[in-house]
């Protein structure tokens, strides 16, 4: 029986005092601790299992944090996280206050560069080289990038900008063939035949020892040999892309074996070339249920390790996510002209079902938010009615294939956001908080927040009908959060009318709760707890964040002596401020308050608590009540 090792290990430089033995059993330890921690806390357990060996490896050869290692989506960080000082406070992870689940330069110098949006980290990490070139200093800057972080195209820009500086840049292509769900584009089924050059290398290996058996090999048989090799190698072999862009290339080499990932690592050290070094992994490897279902376990909730099995939903606790799923599954049963296009995220915007039902209408364009955006307004152009499912925090990335190639051109294509709001444990790099602020400034757009299941599927279907009867056409964001979505409101099951809201409650008050849809329950129960203080307030769901009937609202903030505007996002540039200036503008005789997002970035913690923390929750949104009330 042997110590653990993990615990002893306080900086990466001890790594090298242990030998192979211990760093396998070492792996083991780290396997261990990482399913151990991630069934309770959540969070992404493949993607960190297949890389523990690849991380050991690293941290062996290169001196962090003088040399710098950049982990793109920086979900795999988990091994490197417990391999630099942060075993004691592991399990915190992913906790209100505790480690994050991403890399954290506030959280270790040995944490190169923030990241959480896919396929940034070639650009970064060439900027570090580059800056350390300049100041003179000799660090090395190396890269892990996944075959689906690949499919983004900032990553192109960065290798090909990378390819003509020449610096000594150590790209490590972590090709396990899956993003969450199995890796999609022409670059995976690259990627897979650049993985044959090993068998096309074993192949000739034995080819090689067979032909040295043949007695009297003569000219001719021999020039058959060579013939026969080249053949196989060229079904084998095409030119090498990262090598045309100006990279040394190394691979595939296996990715669970220490030693030899060392050895590969410890040469490509010495290059003064970019250099790309194709490594292959197992997703999920050491753990049975993540093996064999690596998609599953990419990011869980809590669950048994023993059974591999999350803990049940409560029941009816549908989510905004699902009633979408089925919204649109109905909707294209109806059209056929209905499309879906996810960016690598169909389990997460619940696109499942309808690719089962129409896999010919369903596209997914891999870790690329633009060119999904810019494809579906194409799809628009055609007559088709597109619906892009994706998150709020991943739409930032397109937010000029929203403006230039979607609004511009007045094209009806539909934003499915999911996760606008506050996310749960992911921190600052997932939070949706600036969809309303981002879109709310651009023309021929609809912004439209649902409260409740029904309402969701009205305006989906309202969406899809097309600009028949509307004032403005062009395209269409839905957002709402991850979260429950209360089925029954039967206010909200009214018929859309372009920029007017719904009145969930209405018994002429002085006072108004005026919410964008997520915040239903939270304004609920705040309007329980002003009752509960003598103050009865009505509840405005807003419906449309984007256009506004300006004559509407403003008719609205007449009738009130207290407007209050409550939404979850950012409060700079959301419908509040609008709202307050127009009050302003035509002179409304409401006192207006706006409850949002404060002007900082929101760290990981659940909903409940982020809303809390904002004054978002029912208690906060009572007391901001009360005090404007007093003041
Ligand atoms: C811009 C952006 N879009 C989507 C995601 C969600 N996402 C997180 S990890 C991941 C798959 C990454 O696959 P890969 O790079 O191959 O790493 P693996 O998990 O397979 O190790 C996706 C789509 C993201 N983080 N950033």
């Amino acid at each position: 029986m042997h110590e653990p090792e993990l615990p002893h290990i306080h900086e990466p430089r001890e790594l090298r005092r242990l030998s192979y033995a211990a760093l396998n059993r070492l792996a083991v330890e780290i396997r261990e601790t990482i399913v151990a921690t991630v069934s309770k806390n959540g969070g992404h357990l493949a993607s960190n299992l297949g890389v523990v060996e690849l991380t050991i490896a690293l941290h062996r050869v290169f001196d962090s944090p003088q040399d710098k290692i950049v982990w793109d989506v920086g979900h795999q960080c988990y091994t490197h996280k417990l391999l630099t000082g942060r075993y004691d406070v592991f399990p915190t992870l992913r906790q209100s206050g505790g480690l994050a689940g991403f890399p954290k330069y506030a959280e270790s110098p040995h944490d190169a560069f923030d990241t959480g949006h896919a396929s940034t980290s070639i650009s970064a990490a060439l900027g570090l080289l580059a800056g350390e070139r300049i100041k003179g200093g000799t660090g090395r800057v190396v890269v892990v990038i996944g075959d689906g972080a690949l499919t983004g195209g900032l990553a192109y820009e960065a290798l090909s900008h990378a390819g003509q500086l020449g610096l000594p840049l150590i790209v490590i292509l972590n090709d396990n063939k899956m993003s969450i769900s199995p890796n999609v584009g022409g670059l995976s089924k690259y990627l897979s035949r650049l993985s044959m050059k090993a068998r096309y290398q074993s192949f000739r290996r034995k080819f090689d020892a067979m032909a040295q058996r043949l007695p009297f090999i003569g000219d001719v048989f021999f020039d058959l040999v060579v013939r026969l090799k080249r053949a196989v190698k060229a079904v084998f072999y095409t030119d090498n892309f990262f090598v045309d862009l100006g990279f040394e290339y190394v691979g595939p080499i296996e990715g669970h074996q220490i030693q030899g990932l060392e050895r590969v690592l410890q040469d490509v050290r010495k290059l003064d070339r970019p250099v790309v070094v194709h490594v292959i992994t197992r997703k999920g490897k050491g753990y049975c249920f993540a093996e064999q279902d690596p998609g599953t376990y990419h990011g869980v909730s809590s669950f048994s390790v023993s059974t591999g099995l999350g803990g049940a939903t409560p029941q009816g606790n549908t989510s905004f996510t699902e009633v979408f799923s089925k919204a649109l599954l109905d909707a294209g049963s109806r059209d056929e002209r209905v499309t879906a296009i996810t960016a690598a995220m169909e389990k997460g915007t619940g696109l499942s079902p309808f690719k089962a039902a129409f896999p010919q209408r369903f596209f997914d364009v891999g870790i690329a938010e633009e060119h999904a955006v810019t494809f579906a307004a194409g799809l628009a152009a055609q007559g088709l009615r597109p619906v892009v499912a994706i998150y709020s925090t991943f739409i930032q990335r397109a937010v000029d294939q929203i403006i230039h190639d979607t609004a511009l051109q007045h094209l009806p294509v539909i934003f499915a956001l999911d996760r606008a709001g506050f996310v749960s444990d992911d921190g600052e790099t997932h939070q949706g908080l600036f969809d309303i602020c981002l879109f709310r400034p651009i023309p021929n757009l609809t912004i439209l927040a649902p409260a409740s299941a029904g309402e969701l599927a009205l305006m989906l279907d309202w969406s899809l009908a097309g600009p028949a009867g509307r004032v403005s056409g062009g395209a269409i964001i839905i957002r709402y959060p991850k979260a429950p979505c209360p089925l029954e409101l039967p206010a909200c099951s009214a018929p859309l009318e372009q920029g007017r809201g719904v009145f969930v409650r209405q018994q002429d008050t002085s006072c108004c709760l005026a919410f964008t849809g997520s915040l239903y329950p939270q304004v609920l129960d705040a309007a329980e707890r002003l009752a509960a203080q003598g103050i009865d307030a009505d509840l405005y769901n807003l419906r449309f964040l984007k256009p506004l009937d300006e004559d509407y609202l403003g008719a609205i903030m007449n009738r009130y002596k207290m407007m209050i505007f409550i939404e979850e996002g950012s409060r700079a540039g959301g419908i509040g401020e609008y709202a307050a200036e127009l009050a302003l503008r035509r002179h409304c005789t409401a006192q207006v308050l706006i409850l949002g997002v404060p002007d900082a970035f929101v760290s990981q913690g659940k909903r409940e608590e982020l809303l809390h923390l904002n004054g978002l929750d029912g208690e906060g949104i009572a007391a901001g009540v009360l005090g404007f009330r007093c003041s």
